[in-house]
């Protein structure tokens, strides 16, 4: 049983998800404008991941037999001077939503939620991760610059980049 408190707390949190995932859909649009094709790919599958932390939340809404809401989400940037200012702004949101999942996890503590708490740990480890992941890729754009040919290359062996990091799952 959640508070409303609790409640209005997570479905914010479902809107913040939401919200990223629109955001990386929106990113990956513009990497496919400017060519950027498996960056578009990454930012779409991205979108995804995205996608199941809202419904992870959504689902455990009801699960405790409250009712998850879906409110307005507003529209994400859509402009970017390039793709190191695109990853930044990517990192940095992840840095946000690392503040909320934490912020969220200390009221669930502070309220005594151990439920609660419990099933946001999962989201904890997910925001390193993230962090880690967004962080890796800014630091390789920013080790390329702004040639337009090494951004190609760099786009074309995006996975390998991201494989010998060792940030591909297996599903990727
Ligand atoms: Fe990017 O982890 Fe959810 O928002």
């Amino acid at each position: 049983m959640l508070t409303k408190e609790m409640v209005k707390k997570l479905n914010d949190q479902i809107n913040a998800e939401y919200y990223s995932a629109n955001l990386y859909m929106q990113m990956s649009a513009w990497c496919d404008d400017q060519n950027f094709q498996s960056f578009a790919k990454f930012l779409r599958d991205h979108a995804g991941e995205e996608r199941e932390h809202m419904e992870r939340l959504f689902d455990y809404v009801l699960d405790c037999g409250s009712l998850a809401l879906i409110g307005q989400i507003s529209a994400p940037t859509s402009q970017f001077k390039s793709l190191l200012e695109l990853f930044k702004a990517a990192y940095a949101h992840e840095i946000e939503i690392t503040k909320q999942i934490n912020g969220l996890v200390d009221y669930a503590l502070t309220h005594k939620d151990y439920a609660t708490f419990n099933f946001l740990q999962w989201f904890v480890s997910e925001q390193h991760e993230e962090e880690k992941l967004f962080k890796t890729l800014v630091d390789k754009l920013e080790l390329v610059g702004e040639n337009k040919r090494d951004l190609f290359f760099m786009d074309k062996d995006l996975n390998r980049t991201l494989s010998e990091s060792g940030l591909l799952t297996s599903e990727d």
